[in-house]
């Protein structure tokens, strides 16, 4: 899978792709994440990439020709699966959506700013708008963040058994059951004898029940309740 982001502060993107998962990913050569400045496609002496919008009103809006320029450029040398605009009017994230995105060849981010992006790029460029969430953010990088990492560790590859995506929160509509690890009794505080018993029919049972329980609790709108 190739990823190729358009930002203008390229440098918010660096660190999450240089640690842990999502940089052994890349190292293995599973996914490529490719970081484009859009100043660098600003043609005028001034590398402005916003302007007033049309109509008065307060808010910048980020012009469609660099992002045109970018974009244009990318599809000339390799077809894109999506051109994804990250805006907070966007369709909700979740995991159905990380799901079918893994499972793609070549996707363009593209990190709205400001206003955002003239409604032009939208209508003649983007095939996808994606929100993580009801509340703003200065800008699509965190989001576009998100969304990388929680597509990429979906890769056959990506993750070892042991952190095997399958049994992850949401990936079945249910939250992942309690875990415990060593010491067994901590000042008094016991991890359920079930799963010390050894007996791994009962402890799938008794981890399905959690899950279940969990799920009735915390998040019943996932159970089709409330
Ligand atoms: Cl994708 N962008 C911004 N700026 N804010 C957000 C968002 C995206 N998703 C939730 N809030």
């Amino acid at each position: 899978m190739r990823i190729d982001i358009i930002t203008v502060v390229p440098d918010i993107l660096t660190s999450p792709f240089e640690v842990s998962i999502l940089k052994r990913a890349i190292e293995k050569g599973l996914v490529e994440i490719h970081l484009h400045n859009l100043r660098d496609y600003v043609t005028d002496n001034y590398k402005q990439i916003d302007d007033y919008q049309f109509g008065g009103g307060a808010g910048m809006v980020m012009m469609i020709e660099p992002i045109d320029k970018c974009i244009t450029n990318l599809k000339s040398q390799r077809d894109y699966d999506e051109v994804i605009y990250m805006t907070p009017d966007g369709d909700k994230f979740d995991q159905r959506t990380a799901n079918a995105l893994s499972l793609k060849g070549n996707i363009i981010i593209l990190c709205g700013h400001y206003k955002g992006v003239d409604q032009r790029v939208r209508d003649h460029f983007v095939t996808k708008e994606i929100s993580i969430g009801d509340y703003v953010l200065s800008g699509g990088e965190l989001a576009a963040a998100v969304v990388c990492d929680s597509i990429i560790r979906l890769i056959p590859g990506v993750l070892g058994n042991e952190t095997s995506a399958l049994t992850d929160s949401f990936q079945d509509d249910l939250l992942a059951p309690p875990v415990y690890t060593r010491p067994a009794d901590y000042k008094g505080w016991k991890v359920p004898e079930i799963l010390t018993s050894g007996n791994f029919p009962k402890i799938e049972s008794w981890r399905e029940d959690q899950s279940y329980e969990r799920t009735k609790k915390l998040r019943p709108d996932l159970l089709g309740e409330e």
